[in-house]
């Protein structure tokens, strides 16, 4: 049967962070990422509410090794070309290639790490998805502009994109501006590399590093085109329907604010310009970004050519406070929701909602009628690597094919223009929102633990064979 599109681009994500390591070699700089520590304050730090701008003793941080593959990737991109990936979507640290985030020499040997990768991933035929921005803020530029809640950011960051599209310009096609723009309002010092002062307003901060954002994007996107004729550049989101939990009209516009939350910043990216409820709803909070004429001309003329987004769960919400009270998610969730009674959750506490996923395809494409690429889905769970060195993951496996069934149904049945799908931390990596080992993603293991210790071996779970027989055939045989 043939379901999915020729030339889909079946595949795996990582981002630098998670999974390179090596953070003070070859030249490399400090980075936001690499002062989130395991543990308890991890939370308060990736929110900006705890300033931590360098590494303190007593403390672990997952980012500074990870799983290391700075020194094993070729090993890892010979194991996703025997998965037979098409595409492979990594980040670049940006420390890497300006150890300060605006040097104006960059680092030698970060171009040529990455070079050499790309030219990995081409010799077997691996399309690279090259995100510039994966929770990734030079501490430097933190030190001097408080992130980007400066304007100055701008330049930094249209430099950088300017040094990797030159270099890179014939090995990777499809880019992304930033990893899960939306975050930023949540976990700021992730997504914007803020610390928040003592008393100042917060939705102010937040919402002028967003405008930064958008407008680093847009001229990235008109520099790509220039620079790189043919290349497609998209935006990411953090997706996920919010459904109300009644049909209470007051449940449902409840919802329909809280997606704005989210849409808000694909709005821009999409169409160039923000919706008219944006500019109100700033203004009715006395937010001021500071948009000039000028700045819309920017954002008119680098919007982008495709709609990516992650997808893990749906949300749920109501507009009633003892409801919220009574149902609200366990635990330090990054998205304030409440729990949905008609569905399951992960050991983690993240709902699993397939249909879910076809929801949000569609409203993507009604909202903006650009082509789609979901470059992040899948399921942390707690993993056990056995004696002879299999994992059986079953529920991997499950979550997996229950996905790509609901993509299936919206490609097939919807007919909605789908690039690809490339699955989230398809060699277990660290997790950003909790920092741990444990909540593996992959299909291959790595034997790395939580307090740093293992071999840094590979191993093939289950999913591994079941993923390579689901793109061997297109998406058509997704049986075990
Ligand atoms: C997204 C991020 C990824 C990734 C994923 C899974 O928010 O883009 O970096 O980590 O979620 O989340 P977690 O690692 O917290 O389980």
């Amino acid at each position: 049967m043939k379901v999915f599109p020729e030339g889909f681009l079946w595949g795996g994500a990582t981002a630098a962070n998670q999974c390179e390591g090596a953070y003070d070699l070859g030249g490399r700089g400090l980075s936001s990422v690499d002062t989130v520590p395991y543990g308890p304050e991890r939370m308060a730090v990736s929110r900006g509410e705890k300033k931590m701008l360098s590494c303190e003793p007593g403390y672990i941080y997952p980012a500074h090794e990870a799983i290391d593959m700075y020194h094993h990737y070729k090993e890892d991109i010979r194991l996703f070309h025997e998965m037979g990936f098409k595409c492979y979507r990594l980040s670049i640290a940006w420390t890497r290639i300006l150890p300060d985030g605006d040097d104006e020499t960059p680092n030698e040997q970060g171009l040529a790490f990455y070079e050499d990768l790309f030219r990995e991933c081409r010799k077997y035929g691996i399309e690279p998805l090259v995100t510039i921005d994966h929770f990734d803020t030079p501490i430097a530029l933190i030190k001097k502009y408080g992130g980007w809640r400066d304007r100055r950011m701008i330049d930094a960051y249209v430099h950088y994109c300017r040094i990797i599209f030159t270099r890179y310009r014939d090995l990777v096609k499809y880019w992304l501006t930033f990893n899960e723009i939306n975050m930023l309002l949540h976990m700021s010092y992730m997504g914007a590399g803020i610390v928040f002062e003592e008393g100042e307003d917060r939705e102010q901060v937040k919402y002028r590093a967003a405008h930064h954002e958008l407008l680093a994007s847009a001229k990235a996107v008109t520099l790509a085109h220039e620079l790189m004729p043919g290349s497609q550049i998209g935006c990411m989101l953090a997706a996920g329907q919010f459904y109300p939990y009644t049909c209470n009209p007051e449940d449902i516009w409840d919802g329909l604010e809280k997606d704005r939350d989210n849409y808000f910043f694909i709005d821009v990216q999409a169409r160039g310009a923000y919706p008219v409820w944006a500019k109100k709803r700033m203004e009715r909070s006395g937010v001021d970004i500071g948009l000039t004429s000028e700045d819309e001309q920017v954002l008119r003329s680098g919007a982008v050519d495709f709609i990516a987004f992650s997808y893990y769960c749906s949300r749920c919400t109501t507009a009633d406070p003892e409801v919220f009270k009574a149902h609200a998610r366990p635990g330090n969730a990054v998205f304030r929701a409440v729990v949905n009674p008609y569905l399951k959750s992960t050991e983690w506490g993240w709902q699993i909602d397939p249909l879910g996923l076809r929801v949000t395809i569609n409203t993507l494409y009604d909202r903006y009628q650009k082509p789609l690429f979901i470059v992040e889905n899948g399921l942390g769970a707690n993993d056990v690597l056995e004696e002879d060195g299999t994992v059986h993951d079953p529920y991997r496996i499950n979550y997996l094919r229950a996905h790509i069934e609901a993509m299936r149904d919206a490609v097939v049945l919807d007919g909605i223009p789908l690039i690809g799908f490339t699955a989230w931390g398809c060699i277990d990596l660290v997790s950003a929102s909790s920092g741990e080992m444990k909540k593996r993603y992959g299909m291959i293991y790595v034997d790395k633990n939580d307090d740093g210790s293992g071999s840094l071996k590979r191993y093939k779970k289950d999913s591994f064979y079941w993923y390579k027989k689901v793109i061997a055939s297109n998406g058509a045989d997704l049986d075990e």
